[in-house]
C-alpha cells in the first residue's frame, strides 16, 4: 500500500471508479496483454548476450529509429529463496525505490488510478554530456492465476504516459519507457503441507524487458555503454536487496 501522504492527487471525478474502470483501465489491459505474448518469444534470433552472471542473462537487439537507439532489453534471471509475488511487490511499491533503484535523483507518486496502478513521476540522474531525462508512467501489478495447482505469475507494467501534473520543463527531456518485470515462482519437493515450505524450497524466474527510448539524440556509443553497465547492476542490486529484506520474514505467496 501506498502512505497517503506520498499521493499528490487521489483519484478524481474524472477517473472516479465505475465498476472498478479508470481512464486508463484499457490501455493497462492492452499493454499487459501485449507483454505476456512478448514475454514468450525467444531470443534465438537477431539478440546479442551483453551480459552473463550466473544465473543471469542479459539479450539486447540494436535498433535505432531516426537515428536515436531504442534497443530492446529482455533479461532472464532466477533468484533462490524468493516468490516472483516478492519481486514484484518490492519492484512496484514506492517506499522501496529509492533503496534499490541507482539511475534516480527522485521519485513521487502523482495520482492513484486504482489500488494497483499509479503514475509515478521521475528524476533520472543525469548522464555527462546528456541533457537530464525525467519520465511519468503508469505503473500496474497483477496476478495472474494459471491453474489451481500452479503457483501464479505475477507481473508489473511501467508505461509512460503524459499528466498535467508532470509537465516537460526543459532542459529534461522525457524519456519514453514500456518496461515488464514478470516472475513465476517454482516450488522444488513441495512438501505435503503447503505451511511447511522453506525459502529454500522456493525460487523466483524473472523476466524484464524494456523499451526505452532516451526522448531525444543521445550519442549511440554512450547510451549503449550506459545501458550495458547499468542493466545489469540493476538486476543485481534489485534482486539482492529482495533478498536481503525478505529472508526473516514470512514468505509472501
Ligand atoms: O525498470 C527500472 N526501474 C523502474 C523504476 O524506476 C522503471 C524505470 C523506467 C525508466 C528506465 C530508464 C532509465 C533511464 C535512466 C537514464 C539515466 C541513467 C543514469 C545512470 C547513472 C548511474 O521501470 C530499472 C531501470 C534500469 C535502467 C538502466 C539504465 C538504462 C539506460 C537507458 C538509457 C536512457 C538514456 C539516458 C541518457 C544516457 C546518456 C549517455
Amino acid at each position: 500500500t501506498v502512505p497517503v501522504s506520498t499521493i499528490v492527487s487521489k483519484s478524481n471525478d474524472d477517473n472516479s471508479e465505475n465498476n472498478g474502470k479508470h481512464r486508463l483501465t484499457d490501455d493497462v489491459e492492452r499493454i499487459v496483454q501485449e507483454h505476456l505474448q512478448y514475454v514468450r518469444e525467444d531470443v534465438s534470433n537477431g539478440w546479442d548476450l551483453i551480459h552473463q552472471d550466473g544465473e543471469m542473462k542479459v539479450y539486447r537487439r540494436e535498433v535505432e529509429e531516426n537515428g536515436i537507439v531504442v534497443d530492446p532489453l529482455k533479461c532472464f534471471h532466477t533468484i533462490k529463496g524468493v516468490t516472483g509475488h516478492e519481486i514484484c511487490r518490492y519492484f512496484w511499491e514506492f517506499q522501496y525505490r529509492m533503496e534499490w533503484e541507482t539511475t534516480l535523483d527522485s521519485t513521487k507518486i502523482i495520482e492513484a488510478l486504482d489500488p494497483d496502478t499509479v503514475i509515478f513521476f521521475q528524476l533520472h540522474k543525469r548522464v555527462w554530456p546528456a541533457a537530464q531525462r525525467d519520465s511519468c508512467f503508469w505503473s500496474h501489478i497483477r496476478c495472474i492465476s494459471n491453474s489451481d495447482e500452479d503457483q501464479p505469475t505475477w507481473l508489473v507494467v511501467n508505461y509512460t504516459t503524459p499528466h498535467p501534473l508532470a509537465p516537460i520543463k526543459s532542459p529534461q527531456v522525457r524519456l519514453v519507457a514500456n518496461v515488464a518485470l514478470i516472475c513465476e515462482t517454482i516450488i522444488s519437493e513441495p512438501p505435503l503441507n503447503p505451511k511447511d515450505i522453506k525459502r529454500e524450497n522456493i525460487q523466483c524466474k524473472l523476466t524484464y524487458v524494456a523499451f526505452v527510448n532516451p526522448g531525444g539524440w543521445v550519442p549511440s556509443a554512450a547510451l549503449r555503454g550506459v545501458a550495458k553497465r547499468e542493466y545489469p547492476r540493476f538486476l543485481k542490486r534489485f534482486t539482492s536487496y529482495v533478498v536481503e529484506q525478505t529472508r526473516n520474514k514470512p514468505i509472501l505467496f
